[in-house]
């Protein structure tokens, strides 16, 4: 193939995305509770070892290149919009003001608000540091957060404690820093109590956000069940307004299984919102967007949230590649990422109803005959024995599922 020249590049890639076919309207994409993040779209490529590839973008190119996408929802850091100078000034109310009016003018809603309290320099003992100072900015800026929430008609607040640990141990006393950090989530609660009163809203939902390794080496809160364990150690005072916002890379970046860390959060009833993306297991965290790596797994995660009826956002916490440009970013990353949440949920209703798999799990529940000696674990294991073979029978179904065979999709033999 010749060179293809700089001016053609984006109608080849236009050109190649039509040929793929299967993508859905903006329409269709907004029955979804998809939400997507200023700081997702704006990220500019850049990482510890490696430099920016994209250039800056605002809020308001964000909002409208999710409106033409037909992403319904936006979501933002505080200071992802806001300068940390800015934050309580005057500044502060003259961009919410010009966000609100984006969202409006672009039919999109806010879903959530988010405070930074890992990136800047303050942080740099935690939001939970020793200093009285620190902490009571760290209050502060939840706060300020939460009101923003408020006037952007958000219903979410999350919390990533990602700056809340250390790189060498000693200094820090784990214990104090966990209750002076509870001390944050309850000023935030305690704020949001007040605000939803006074704009008789309701409050928000506050959702923690477990990552176990990354920005610092040890996290105290490193997972979503050290997160339930706080919110139902009795530190919390308003345990019901807090839950999780589970990300599936962060799950799977500890090893073990998303799908279970799901169940168990929904086990507590604290399963409030999700961050969606894709990576490896025991690797930093890549952000690769949702179903590039683990499609199968994520078929079987939404097969269980289907089961129990998980009505919260997918937040699209991933990071559009490097090597993708701006108009990639929109053309490309996006509406790639949200066709394949589509595609995957709607397959996972498709396996809830499949009828091979329904046979092989009734069956698997109706067991073999009950033997006369309930203590024989030998004729236990014989009356059961044949069925157990469904397991894996069930699992090549998923698979069949996920390629398409199930719709009578054939391969050349
Ligand atoms: C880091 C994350 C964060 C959180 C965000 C929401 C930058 O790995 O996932 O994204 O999702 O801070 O609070
Ligand atoms: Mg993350
Ligand atoms: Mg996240």
């Amino acid at each position: 193939m010749a060179a293809i020249p700089v001016d053609q590049q984006q109608p080849l890639v236009e050109r190649l995305m039509s040929a793929c076919e299967g993508s859905y309207t903006p329409d269709q994409r907004r029955k979804y509770f998809i939400t997507g993040p200023q700081w997702a779209a704006a990220y500019e490529g850049h990482s510890l070892f490696q430099d920016k590839t994209r250039e800056t973008l605002g809020f308001e190119r964000v909002i409208e290149e999710y409106a033409r996408i037909g992403i319904g929802y936006w979501c933002t850091h505080d200071t992802d919009v806001i300068p940390t100078t800015a934050l309580g000034h005057d500044g502060q109310e003259e961009i919410i003001g010009r966000i609100g009016e984006s969202l409006k003018k672009n039919g999109l809603k806010c879903s959530m608000v988010t405070t930074e309290t890992f990136h800047n320099a303050v942080w740099a003992a935690s939001p939970a540091a020793h200093a009285d100072q620190v902490r009571e900015y760290a209050n502060w800026r939840v706060e300020n957060t939460v009101a923003i929430g408020h006037q952007l008609g958000a219903q979410y607040a999350v919390y990533w404690p990602g700056a809340l640990g250390y790189f060498i141990q000693g200094a820090m006393d784990e214990l104090q820093t966990l209750k002076w950090y509870a001390e944050c989530i309850n000023a935030a609660c305690a704020k949001d109590i007040e605000l939803a009163k006074k704009h008789n809203r309701a409050t928000l939902k506050h959702c923690m956000e477990a990552k176990p390794f990354e920005p610092v080496a040890e996290i105290l809160l490193p997972t979503s069940d050290s997160m339930l364990a706080l919110i139902f150690s009795g530190l919390i005072k308003h345990p019901a307004m807090v839950g999780l916002n589970p990300e599936y890379l962060h799950e799977l970046m500890w090893g073990t299984a998303p799908r279970a860390a799901l169940a168990r959060a929904l086990m507590c009833g604290k399963l409030f919102h999700f961050d969606i993306n894709d990576g490896y297991s025991g690797k930093h965290d890549v952000d690769i967007a949702i179903g590039l790596v683990n499609p199968l797994d994520w078929l079987n995660v939404f097969v269980l949230l289907r089961s129990y009826g998980y009505s919260g956002p997918f937040n699209l916490d991933y990071k559009p590649p490097r090597t993708t440009s701006v108009h990639g970013v929109f053309h490309v990353s996006f509406p790639t990422a949200v066709d394949r949440f589509i595609t995957l949920w709607e397959m996972a209703g498709e396996a809830l109803t499949d009828p091979i798999l329904q046979q092989a799990t009734d069956a698997l529940k109706a067991g073999g005959p009950r033997v006369a000696n309930g203590l024989d674990a030998a004729a236990i294991t014989a009356a059961n024995k044949e069925l157990l073979s469904l397991h894996e029978l069930i699992s090549h179904r998923l698979f069949q599922i996920l390629i398409g065979q199930n719709k009578g999709r054939t391969f050349s033999v």
